[in-house]
């Protein structure tokens, strides 16, 4: 018998006893989840700042995208790659016309994506660029996240995503990240050089954004020596930066794209990486795959997903709020010595808190906007970022600034 939590305390309690310290979250306990709103167990109402780290772009519990959940978990949810189903075809010609690739292969988390996308460079590697056997080099930026598997952690910078889990794996290069110079001396000395994996603008490092044509010009550097330019959007792609990818303010087509998070709109997980034939069909049968990637349930969920952000003009939306929300920061900027800078593009912004990363005050800060009704989280210490849902609405995003800025400007 499914016992329901009585109290925001007890939930915490329970999750204290019973389960991994792997995170340290906000002290909210969330029941329901609508649009750009949340209620915690005791009823009370909050705007979503974080939207599941850009999973819910398209709001909490989209009527469409459950609509596709019921009515396709009703009929069929699994199947495996044992055997074809009569909804992963129609998925793979709707995902690859709407972002214009050959192909897709999909997985399930973010991380997946991104494995996926580093074992297909590889394989093109040695099949077609003629990379010797297990020589392969593929290189990211310093600051990247794009996971927690081994693989990811072994190309990260991080000490809190790396320390203690080596011996880390071989093959991976850093170079710093928006340093076109420090790209092409890396390519220029390492023939064996296949790919390098960045995200458009660096979600976790704390929304870092490139000099306008970096992606461009690393995309060209790339070409020049015959290396793959992986995107990975799983943070900024499905309309987050106010284009579908936010690769598409470079005007580029990266030669392999990584999805997750709002690719389901935050309903189940789904992953995707899109790329040309060259490159996905140098994977062969039998040589990769998973036993829930491609999922009948996912597919259909993806399918509404991606119809609702097109439908309801979500991506032009993100893009027009962004404006708005970073006008209404630099204003608030000007009024306080608490906040130095804010960045971003689209709905995926940040706000740099004029204080160590080391201090308590982002989160302290976080934890009164709690109190006041608005739910965000600090990344990197003294960092926090702003991802509301794209669907948010002008008033409601200027009822979200106000209580920024009261809470902001109230902070002792
Ligand atoms: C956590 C961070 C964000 C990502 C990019 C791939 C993935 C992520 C650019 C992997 C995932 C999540 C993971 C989650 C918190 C969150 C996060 F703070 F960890 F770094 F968003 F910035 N590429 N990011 O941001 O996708 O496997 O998680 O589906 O691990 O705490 P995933």
């Amino acid at each position: 018998m499914i016992k329901t939590i009585g109290s925001s305390k007890e939930a915490m309690q329970l999750e204290d006893k019973y389960g991994a310290h792997n995170y340290h979250p906000v002290p909210v306990v969330i029941s329901k989840g609508k649009g750009v709103k949340v209620w915690d167990v005791e009823g009370k109402e909050y705007y979503d700042f974080l939207s599941a780290y850009s999973a819910l772009n398209q709001g909490h519990c989209h009527p469409r995208i459950i609509d596709s959940l019921t009515e396709q978990a009703s009929r069929l949810t699994l199947t495996s790659r044992a055997f074809y189903n009569d909804v992963l075809g129609l998925f793979e010609k709707y995902i690859t016309e709407y972002f214009g690739y050959d192909r897709v292969l999909p997985m399930n988390s973010g991380v997946e994506g991104g494995e996926t996308a580093i074992k297909l460079c590889r394989k093109w590697a040695y099949q077609v660029k003629k990379v010797p056997e297990n020589r392969v080099k593929i290189l990211f930026a310093n600051g990247n996240f794009w996971g927690r598997t081994l693989a990811a952690v072994s190309t990260s910078d991080d000490p809190e995503s790396y320390g203690e889990y080596g011996p880390y794996m071989p093959g991976f290069g850093l170079v710093p990240y928006n340093d076109l110079e420090a790209l092409e001396n890396a390519l220029k000395a390492d023939e064996n050089i296949a790919g390098f994996m960045v995200e458009p603008i660096q979600g976790e490092a704390g929304v870092v954004v490139p000099d306008e044509g970096y992606l461009k010009k690393a995309y060209e550097l790339c070409q020049k020596h015959n290396v793959l330019l992986i995107a990975d959007e799983v943070q900024t792609g499905i309309g987050r930066t106010g284009r579908l990818l936010a690769s598409e303010y470079d005007g580029i087509k990266p030669d392999i794209v990584i999805l997750g998070k709002a690719l389901s709109g935050g309903v189940m997980p789904v992953s995707a990486v899109l790329a040309r034939d060259e490159i996905m069909l140098t994977v062969k049968p039998g040589q990769h795959g998973s036993t829930y990637g491609g999922n009948p349930l996912a597919c259909s969920v993806a399918m509404a997903a991606l119809q609702v952000l097109k439908d309801e003009n979500m991506t032009e939306n993100a893009y027009k709020m962004g404006l708005i929300f970073r006008d209404r920061m630099e204003k608030m900027i000007e009024k306080t010595d608490l906040v130095s800078k804010v960045r971003g593009k689209g709905l995926l912004n940040a706000i740099i808190i004029n204080d160590t990363p080391e201090s308590e005050t982002a989160w302290n800060i976080c934890v009164k906007l709690k109190e006041n009704g608005l739910l965000a989280k600090p990344t990197h210490g003294n960092i926090i970022r702003f991802a509301p849902p794209l669907v948010i609405t002008e008033e409601e995003l200027h009822e979200c600034c106000d209580i920024i800025e009261k809470t902001v400007l109230a902070y002792k």
